[in-house]
């Protein structure tokens, strides 16, 4: 049973705001989704009903110890390979760093397109547990919307604001279709800074933004972790989150000796770019089941 933290002092800011009418209150789906049967791919009826109801579902051993240890071999030395000049154009990966203005080594906080640096994410990408679980939950058509590395470096490791992923994607998406899975390559807890969530605010459609002074999460929601009564995840290696893109969430700073590593994959149906310059569509690369957009090259 994952524990909830009901530590609110007052009512919750986030309550008082006015959802934004251009989108819906609660993200379309493709329901019903079919649960799988046992020892078959895909979320079962426990954990489909998680997800609709709390906004998130747990997979207890989603990638098994071998694949953990892969992906652990291949983020080895990360920092430093993406601290050499010309390394984020070489990749085609975007870095953001800690944020630490004395001379410690630099720390990644965030890298996105990390299937271009990681095989194994990339495998992950287009498995079959992966894409069994996008299909109950997106549809038949799948695109990986992103892949991103969450490095949360012991000691160094910096919190990420209480927020909603679709505060963030408006501006690129018509709908907020995506699911996030977001994969553990560390456990993690309060001290390392494991995921927390505000089950239920998935139904509440998407709040306006406030503005936040960091490069990496610049946009999210007023309010401390501690602020809010919130269900902290404790995880092991290996271990899946779920969840869409307006439930609320955020993670405190790693203040342990313990990396806290995982990597986000989102993935969302074809057709849901905004269409800002023209014609566009995400490239075909991107594309992972079923039909393509039909203007993806
Ligand atoms: O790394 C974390 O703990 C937070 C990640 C997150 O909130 C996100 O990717 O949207």
């Amino acid at each position: 049973m994952v524990p909830m933290i009901t530590a609110t002092k007052s009512a919750p800011a986030y309550a008082e705001l006015q959802p934004d009418p251009a989108f819906p209150l609660i993200a379309p789906a493709q329901l019903p989704a079919k649960p799988a049967v046992a020892g078959q791919p895909g979320l079962s009826a426990e954990l489909l009903a998680s997800f609709h109801e709390r906004g998130w579902a747990l997979v207890r051993g989603f990638a098994d110890l071998a694949t953990v240890a892969r992906l652990a071999q291949e983020v080895d030395g990360l920092h430093e390979r993406m601290a050499e000049p010309g390394a984020d154009e070489h990749h085609r990966v975007g870095t953001s760093w800690e944020e630490h203005e004395d001379a410690r080594p630099k720390r990644i906080r965030q890298l996105m397109h990390s299937q271009r640096v990681c095989p194994t994410i990339d495998a992950i990408s287009r498995s079959d547990a992966l894409l069994s679980i996008m299909r109950q939950l997106i549809g038949p058509d799948i695109y990986l919307f992103h892949s991103k590395l969450m490095m949360k470096a012991a000691k160094e490791g910096s919190f990420t604001p209480w927020h909603q992923d679709f505060q963030y994607w408006q501006f690129e998406s018509l709908q907020p279709t995506q699911v996030n899975c977001m994969v553990y390559i560390d456990g993690a807890d309060e001290d390392n800074g494991c995921l927390h969530m505000i089950d239920g605010t998935q139904r509440g459609g998407l709040l306006p933004i406030h503005r936040i002074a960091s490069k990496s999460f610049s946009i999210g929601l007023q309010g401390g972790l501690e602020d809010w009564a919130s269900t902290p995840i404790p995880v092991q290696p290996g271990d899946a989150i779920i969840f869409g893109s307006y439930v609320i969430h955020g993670s405190g700073p790693n203040t342990s000796d313990r990396h806290r590593r995982a990597n986000t994959f989102a993935f969302d149906r074809p057709c849901n770019v905004r269409p800002t310059k023209g014609d566009e569509a995400l490239p075909l690369e991107f594309h992972r089941c079923g039909r393509t957009d039909p203007r993806s090259r």
